[in-house]
């Protein structure tokens, strides 16, 4: 009897991928307990999308394409964002950056400049201060309801509790931006934390989150959390993203000195593989680069698709590879007497 190949049935497949995506976007956002690497994670969210892109019909309303986002937390206040916690539409290669700068020429003209920045692998945050003074601090959530992580993020220390004045601010504003553990803290608490022999923290991304969302203060302030800021939320006297940066830095929070300003997008994919070369001489973790149209008044005409913003983008990285040494292989029999084993490997 010859074997084939069973056609892929696309309704059947789609939903199969939105359950998996749901079930991991679960662990790493709400849970903050990874169950597959963030390269598998994309790999399973690309899949899904080109599906749906080849196939518009297949496209649900609570499909995990068309949010970005994890579920507030029960354990801290809910606050509504003044205006949603955009996200980032991704490019895995060259020619979907291609066609990201030639979309956006034939919207604003040939005048383009693009702000480069690093794509920092932490938490989003919000920070709203009200007449110079911090007044709170929120997670993302689900982009439009965060949690209030006030009284911890006040612990990091490169969050200014009351900013140096720009003219042309309201009162009222919002600067947002990245928490992160850099990797020399990460591998400090790893040790601490192995001495009195608990298991080893997964990665900096999800430990920073969970430090943010501690219930006391205190353990947030031992764990040496920094910030990158990049948004301000209305840009008052600032007419481009570059600006923007520079009067962040002006105004007191810490900003990412790698940006670049970009006359093309050959310059951009350059920048792009110039820190996939450099990225571990960083103290923090990338996972790629961010790229906006610079201009406020063209990113203005570009507007948004759903909740992505069409005069940015983020250009990923592809997945790191390093070699380790299986130390012992555990079996688990599962309820219906399925075997999983698992691999432990040196880290
Ligand atoms: C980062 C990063 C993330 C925010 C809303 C529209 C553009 N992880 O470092 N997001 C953004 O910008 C988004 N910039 C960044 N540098």
């Amino acid at each position: 009897m010859s074997k084939r190949k069973k056609p892929v049935d696309p309704v059947a497949k789609s939903n199969e991928l939105r359950e998996q995506i749901r079930k991991h976007e679960h662990a790493y956002y709400v849970l903050d307990r990874p169950e597959v690497s963030d390269a598998e994670y994309d790999a399973l969210f690309l899949e899904l999308r080109r599906m749906e892109d080849e196939h518009p019909e297949l496209v649900t309303a609570d499909s995990p394409t068309q949010r970005v986002g994890g579920e507030a937390s029960e354990q801290f206040a809910k606050v509504r964002h003044r205006s949603p916690m955009l996200s980032l539409q991704n490019a895995f290669d060259e020619d979907e950056i291609r066609a990201f700068d030639k979309r956006a020429r034939a919207a604003v003209g040939d005048d383009v400049k693009y702000c480069a920045e690093l794509k920092i692998d932490g938490l989003a945050i919000s920070l709203t201060y009200d007449k110079g003074r911090l007044r709170r601090a929120a997670t993302r959530g689900d982009g439009t309801v965060g949690e209030d992580v006030t009284a911890n993020i006040k612990t990091i220390r490169s969050v200014p509790l009351s900013i140096t004045p720009v003219a042309g601010l309201p009162d009222v504003f919002e600067v947002r931006g990245e928490v992160y553990f850099p990797i020399a803290a990460f591998e400090k608490l790893n040790r601490e934390i192995e001495a009195q022999g608990k298991p080893r923290f997964v990665n900096p991304r999800n430990t920073a989150a969970g430090s943010v969302r501690q219930i006391d203060p205190n353990v947030t302030k031992s764990r040496d959390l920094q910030t990158f800021m990049y948004t301000l939320d209305p840009g008052g006297p600032c007419r481009s993203q570059w600006e923007v940066l520079r009067t962040l830095e002006k105004m007191g929070f810490r900003v990412n000195k790698h940006r670049r300003r970009l006359g093309s997008i050959e310059e951009v994919i350059e920048y792009h593989a110039e820190w996939q070369r450099k990225r571990h001489e960083l103290e923090h973790e990338i996972d790629g680069v961010v790229i906006k149209v610079d201009r406020f008044d063209q990113q203005l005409e570009l507007g948004f698709v759903a909740r992505s913003p069409r005069w940015a983008i983020a250009f990923k990285y592809a997945p790191e590879q390093a070699e380790t040494e299986v130390e012992k292989i555990d079996c688990y029999v599962g309820r219906t007497g399925v075997l999983t084993p698992v691999a432990h490997v040196k880290p």
